[in-house]
């Protein structure tokens, strides 16, 4: 079977340090986080950024400023800045660090209900935007699923419009509004993906155990992190992404799995 790639998210846009004091959001502390949790096994780390409330920011100085600090303390995983950024944010704030030309970014595929009062919106319009600017620039879009009809969206033009070169989805399953977190629900979006496509399946909150199970032997990838999930049992809170990525390389050794190196996840991805 491939290695495994694991995606470490280590920050998100919605938890907060008062959730769990562990959270990364600085510059430093990021950075700090991405070379911890590669040590431990990640390859690509999904990067949100914060501003100096700690208030989700899509600022291309700040994405800049972190990343030039990751390469500093010698991470080389692949890092994914997010495009999806928090609810509400604009398509143009959202876009900003594809600017900066990283090797792959986040490429939402459609809208969802995103927890009790907000809707996450990327209409057709916005994601063939993206995509086309991506495909420019040569950058891997990370096909972001919360949903069946996303997956269908994706398709429609990633492959049929722009026939991307490969196609690698991240299926998310229990924020509430998208999809459920059961292995139906997985499995009904590995049905979906066209040939060739690679996957990683994110778990949210107590899902994101379940779903590191179900993926490692279906052949998927995996991505935990604080961005999903701040807890590392029930009512245990995580000490770092460190550890959540180190449990994940634990169970893949038991599962027979071997890890990917960065450059090894480069070459799943079709990246080098
Ligand atoms: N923060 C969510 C609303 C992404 O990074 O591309 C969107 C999100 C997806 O986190
Ligand atoms: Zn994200």
């Amino acid at each position: 079977m491939e290695k495994l790639i694991i995606t470490a998210a280590i920050c998100g846009a919605e938890v907060r340090k008062v959730d769990n004091k562990n959270l990364p959001i600085t510059p430093e502390e990021l950075a700090v986080a991405a070379l911890d949790a590669e040590k431990a096994g990640a390859s690509v780390i999904h990067l949100h950024v914060r501003d100096d409330k700690g208030l989700p920011t899509q600022d291309i100085e700040v994405f800049r400023e972190t990343i030039d600090l990751m390469k500093q303390k010698g991470v080389r995983a692949i890092i994914q800045p997010s495009t999806g950024g928090a609810v509400n944010m604009s398509y143009e704030e959202r876009q900003q660090p594809v600017e900066l030309k990283p090797e792959m970014v986040s490429l939402d595929c459609g809208s969802i209900n995103f927890g009790e009062n907000d809707v996450f919106i990327n209409t057709p319009e916005m994601i063939r935007s993206f995509a086309h600017r991506l495909t420019t620039l040569n950058i891997l879009p990370e096909l972001e699923c919360f949903d069946s009809g996303h997956v269908a969206n994706a398709l429609d033009i990633c492959r049929g419009e722009l026939s991307l070169k490969h196609m690698h989805f991240n299926f998310v399953l229990g924020v509430k509004g998208g999809m459920p977190a059961t292995i139906e629900h997985l499995l009904l979006m590995i049905s979906m993906l066209p040939p060739g496509a690679t996957w990683t399946a994110s778990g949210i909150g107590r899902h994101q155990l379940a779903m590191v199970y179900h993926t490692i032997p279906l052949g998927g990838h995996v991505r935990v992190g604080f961005e999903d999930n701040i807890y590392y049992s029930y009512g245990v809170l995580a000490e770092s992404n460190a550890q959540l990525v180190e449990r994940v390389a634990r169970l893949a050794k038991e599962f027979g799995r071997e890890i990917a190196a960065p450059d090894e996840a480069r070459k799943i991805l079709k990246i080098s």
